[in-house]
């Protein structure tokens, strides 16, 4: 792109705004991901888990969670000075389903984060983007203690499209978080500039 003179000079410009929603299963890292890169406090909705809850919440594999997302959570990052991206991190819990539309709506592209211990539980948030033909990259969050599974391999498990971005990362690092919203933003992009050829039924 040529720049004129006068996009020389220093004036506030007014960035893009983006929405990215954080999805995934339960207790993989979503509210930590969004915590790690805001650069404003970020608006939790975290509820205890509670006693009463044991049987609908699956904590297997997060024994150490005490609190649950039940609304959403929401932050914010600038990633260029004309590019500003909105944070939406789902509700991991199934019985918060219904609350996803209204998230989605407007929605750029998506994170669908991954722990490989349980991968089956992001197959729900790949089904849902891949419908609605969201552009989404998945994250493997990796946990201690994990497996580290080659990229190929998560690939495969989870039957995806050739074009969609695997990347491994840590929901707690700034840089690695902030990494995988850069990839979301450029595959989608990506896909604006090249759409798919429409599904033939
Ligand atoms: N070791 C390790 N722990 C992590 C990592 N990411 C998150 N955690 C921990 O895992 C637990 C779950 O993290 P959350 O960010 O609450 O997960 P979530 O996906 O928002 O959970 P829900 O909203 O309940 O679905 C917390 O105790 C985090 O401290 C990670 O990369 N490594
Ligand atoms: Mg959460």
């Amino acid at each position: 792109m040529a720049f004129g003179r006068s996009s020389r000079r220093k004036r506030p410009v007014d960035p893009v705004t983006l929405k990215i929603l954080v999805a995934g299963g339960f207790g993989v890292g979503k509210t930590t991901l969004v915590g790690a890169v805001s650069e404003i406090r970020p608006l939790r909705t975290e509820e205890r888990l509670s006693e009463a809850g044991r049987p609908v919440d699956d904590v297997v594999g997060v024994e150490a969670k005490t609190t649950t997302t039940v609304a959403m959570d929401f932050g914010r990052i600038t990633l260029r000075e004309d590019l500003v991206l909105y944070l939406f991190g789902t509700p991991g819990q199934d019985r918060f389903w219904f609350l996803w539309d209204e998230l989605a709506q407007g929605a750029l592209g998506a994170v669908v984060l991954a722990d490989t211990r349980r991968l089956e539980d992001c197959f729900a948030a790949v089904d849902y983007f891949e419908r609605r033909r969201i552009p989404f990259v998945v994250a493997v969050n990796c946990f201690e203690g994990a497996d580290l599974f080659p990229v190929t391999t998560v690939r495969a498990a989870l039957d995806l499209d050739p074009e969609v971005p695997v990347l491994m990362c840590d929901a707690r690092d700034r840089s690695s978080a902030r990494d995988v919203l850069v990839t979301v933003v450029e595959h989608a992009v990506d896909r604006v500039e090249r759409p798919r050829e429409p599904v033939t039924s």
